[in-house]
C-alpha cells in the first residue's frame, strides 16, 4: 500500500532576488496537482499552506535573514511531523530556502530511525553559497550548504533540528551555473557534482542508476529537491534565475521513472516555480506531469516497485 500523500505549501520568495515564487503553491494547486495524484490511487491530503512564526519583537521587518528563519522554523517542525505521520511529504514552493526547514525536519527524523539520508538536488545552481562567500545575498543560493552544516547559519532553525547531511550523500544534478565560493567548498567537502557536461556525455540513466544504487546500498531515505531551473527554459520558463541549457523534458522524466521504479524517494521539494514568468501554465503543468512520473504514471506498465 502506497504511503499517503501529504502536501505543504510554503509560499515564501524572500529567498530570491525576484518577487514571485510565493505564488507556486497555488500555481502547482491551480493546475490540478492533487486530481493527478488522486488519479494515480494516491491518497491526498493537502495541509495548505504553512505559516512563518513571527519574527523576533526586536528583529526588523526588513531581515530577510529574520523572515527565512520564521519559515524554516515553522517548516522543520511541519517536516518532522509529516514523516512521523508515514506520509510522503511534498512541499510546495516558493524559492529554494525553503528546503532549509523541509529537509531539517526529515533529516531529524531519518537520525531518529538510523536511516542515511540522501538528498538529490536537481538544479541549474550549486546552491552551496555561505553568507560569506554569495555574490548576491540571496538565500535562495544557500540552502545545500546549509544542510551540509557549514557555517555561517545560526539561529535559521532551532538547533534540534540542525541535523547536518553527510556531503558525500547529497548530489547535485544538472548543474550549469557555479559562483567560485561554492566551486571551492564543493570540493573540499566532496558533494558529488554532476554537471550538465557530464549528463550529456553519460546520459541521465547512468549517472542515476550509480546514485540510485548508492542509495539502495545502504536501505537509505532519498529526498529529492527538485527546482525548476533545472529543468531547460524552453519548456519551463517561469523562473527568475533561468540558465540556458537545462535537462530536456523527456531526461527529466527518465530520472522521475527511474528513481519510481528503484523505490527509495521518501520525500520531495517542488521550488521556484514563478508563475507570473510563465507562458499559459505551461511550467506548472510540467512540474506537475513530472511529479506523477515520480509517482508511478506510465504509458505501458514496466516491472515497477511502489514507493
Ligand atoms: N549562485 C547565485 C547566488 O548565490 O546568488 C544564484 C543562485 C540561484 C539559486 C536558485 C535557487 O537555485
Ligand atoms: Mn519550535
Ligand atoms: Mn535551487
Ligand atoms: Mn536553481
Amino acid at each position: 500500500m502506497p504511503p499517503p500523500i501529504q502536501l505543504l505549501g510554503v509560499p515564501v520568495d524572500v529567498g530570491a532576488g525576484q518577487k514571485g515564487a510565493s505564488m507556486g503553491p497555488a500555481a502547482l494547486r491551480l493546475v490540478g496537482l492533487v486530481d493527478t495524484l488522486e488519479e494515480l490511487g494516491f491518497s491526498v491530503r493537502d495541509l495548505g499552506d504553512v505559516t512563518p512564526k513571527p519574527l523576533p519583537a526586536d528583529a526588523d521587518p526588513k531581515d530577510r535573514r529574520a523572515q527565512i528563519a520564521g519559515w524554516c522554523h515553522a517548516l522543520a517542525e511541519r517536516s518532522y511531523g509529516m514523516m512521523r505521520d508515514g506520509a510522503f511529504p511534498i512541499f510546495l514552493g516558493g524559492d529554494h530556502s525553503l528546503s532549509i526547514g523541509s529537509v531539517s525536519g526529515v533529516a531529524r527524523h531519518c537520525a531518529e530511525q538510523g536511516r542515511p539520508l540522501f538528498v538529490l538536488w536537481l538544479d541549474a545552481h550549486g546552491d552551496f553559497n555561505t553568507p560569506s562567500t554569495s555574490p548576491s545575498g540571496n538565500i535562495h543560493g544557500m540552502p545545500a550548504a546549509f544542510l551540509c552544516g557549514e557555517e555561517g547559519f545560526d539561529g535559521i532553525v532551532p538547533d534540534a533540528y540542525r541535523t547536518p547531511v553527510d556531503p558525500t550523500r547529497v548530489h547535485l544534478f544538472g548543474i550549469r551555473s557555479l559562483d567560485q565560493g561554492e566551486r571551492v567548498l564543493l570540493r573540499a567537502r566532496g558533494v558529488d557534482v554532476a554537471d550538465m557536461r557530464l549528463i550529456d556525455e553519460y546520459g541521465v540513466a547512468a549517472l542515476m542508476r550509480r546514485i540510485i544504487e548508492k542509495v539502495q546500498a545502504v536501505g537509505g531515505h532519498l529526498h529529492v529537491s527538485l527546482d525548476i531551473d533545472f529543468l531547460d527554459p524552453s519548456f519551463a520558463p517561469a523562473v527568475g534565475t533561468a540558465v540556458p541549457g537545462g535537462a530536456t523534458y523527456r531526461e527529466a522524466h527518465l530520472i522521475m521513472e527511474m528513481l519510481h521504479d528503484a523505490g527509495v524517494v521518501g520525500s520531495l521539494d517542488i521550488v521556484e516555480l514563478n508563475p507570473i514568468l510563465d507562458e499559459r501554465g505551461k511550467s506548472a503543468h510540467a512540474l506537475v506531469d513530472l511529479v506523477a512520473s515520480l509517482l508511478g504514471r506510465r504509458i505501458l506498465d514496466h516491472p515497477t516497485r511502489s514507493l
